[in-house]
């Protein structure tokens, strides 16, 4: 049964045009320069009902054990190098078959929307896991907002490609930047979400500052981070491990326990900070949001759209 899934508001629906804040007035109208920190440092947001009831992982694990290559291969290369990435100002170009395309800041994309936390489950196809309290909101709110145009079937995304800030981009294994992209019901469902911080402040540069996408029913490269390009186009459109190793890694990736990566079993997983000698756990189709997404994917053979 779906239960507490929030009304599909338009943006304009939510906010009439007018009454547009700048994000950085509302928290200081709300008082949040008392705080003490920059203006956008402790975010203001609600609770989801979204979210998982799992206990998250700390701080310290969520930050130091990171993906994101244009930093270098090794998980601990992120937090040591992403700190060099210039963050501010920050703008999303918005391309393809929109109406009303452009280059919007980052207050642009929040201004008027309401942030909220939500506690997800993200697990990463080498079989680790971790659960996340995410800050964000629904990447569906931009995407009615700019107004997408009736060809439009996908989702392409960019992250941010600057060799002088991103000493792995010196790797030419991937073809940079890093892409990735979902199908247009996938990206309007209502747990994609663009996350723009974490544990209630603004997203750590390591996983993936200022802003990042977080689907939480496929595997964590899916969710690709520091996105500069989200266009919208008729055609599936390439995407970073898929152009790697087409045979390993599909277009729709999503977790599924009964479909085994060539080199090893997808059936279960170790989560983060569990200790040394704690047990791996058995990997939920659809990491556990299949009573929610399964529908997406009737009739299709996951076997082959893996
Ligand atoms: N731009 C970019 N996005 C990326 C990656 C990357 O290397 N570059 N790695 C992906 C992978 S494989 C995973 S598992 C998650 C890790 O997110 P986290 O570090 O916030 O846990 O980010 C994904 N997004
Ligand atoms: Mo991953």
């Amino acid at each position: 049964m779906r239960k507490g899934f929030r009304s599909d508001l338009g943006w304009s629906d939510v906010t009439p045009k007018g009454l547009w804040l700048n994000r950085r007035q509302v928290l200081a109208a709300a008082g949040a320069m008392a705080l003490g920190g920059p203006a956008l440092a402790g975010l203001t947001y609600e609770k989801s009902p979204l979210s998982t009831d799992e206990a998250p992982n700390t701080l310290e694990d969520i930050t130091s054990y990171n993906n994101f290559y244009e930093f270098g291969f090794d998980k601990t290369d992120p937090a040591r190098y992403a700190g060099a990435m210039t963050t501010d100002p920050w703008s999303v170009q918005i391309d393809g078959l929109v109406d009303k395309p452009g280059a919007y800041s980052l207050d642009d994309l929040t201004m008027g929307v309401t942030l909220e936390e939500r506690i997800y489950r993200f697990r990463c196809v080498e079989a680790w896991s971790m659960v996340v309290p995410w800050i964000g909101f629904e990447l569906a709110t931009l995407l009615n907002r700019v107004g997408v145009q009736p060809g439009a079937r996908f989702v392409a995304f960019e992250t941010l490609a600057r060799p002088e800030e991103m000493p792995g981009m010196a790797n030419p294994s991937i073809e940079w930047p890093y892409r990735e992209g979902l199908r247009l019901d996938e990206a309007m469902h209502p747990l994609t979400i663009l996350a723009t911080g974490l544990y209630g402040e603004p997203m750590p540069k390591q996983n993936g500052a200022p802003i990042r996408v977080v689907v939480p029913w496929k595997y964590g490269f899916k969710s690709i981070k520091s996105i500069v390009r989200i266009s919208l186009v008729a055609d599936m459109p390439p995407t970073t491990w898929n152009m790697l190793q087409p045979g390993e890694y599909g277009f729709y990736s999503n977790v599924n326990p009964t479909v085994d990566h060539p080199r090893w079993s997808q059936a279960s997983e170790r989560r983060i900070g569990g200790g040394l000698f704690a047990k791996r756990q058995d990997t939920l189709m659809f990491n556990g949001y299949g009573d929610q997404v399964a529908g997406l994917y009737a009739g299709m053979d996951l076997t082959k759209d893996y």
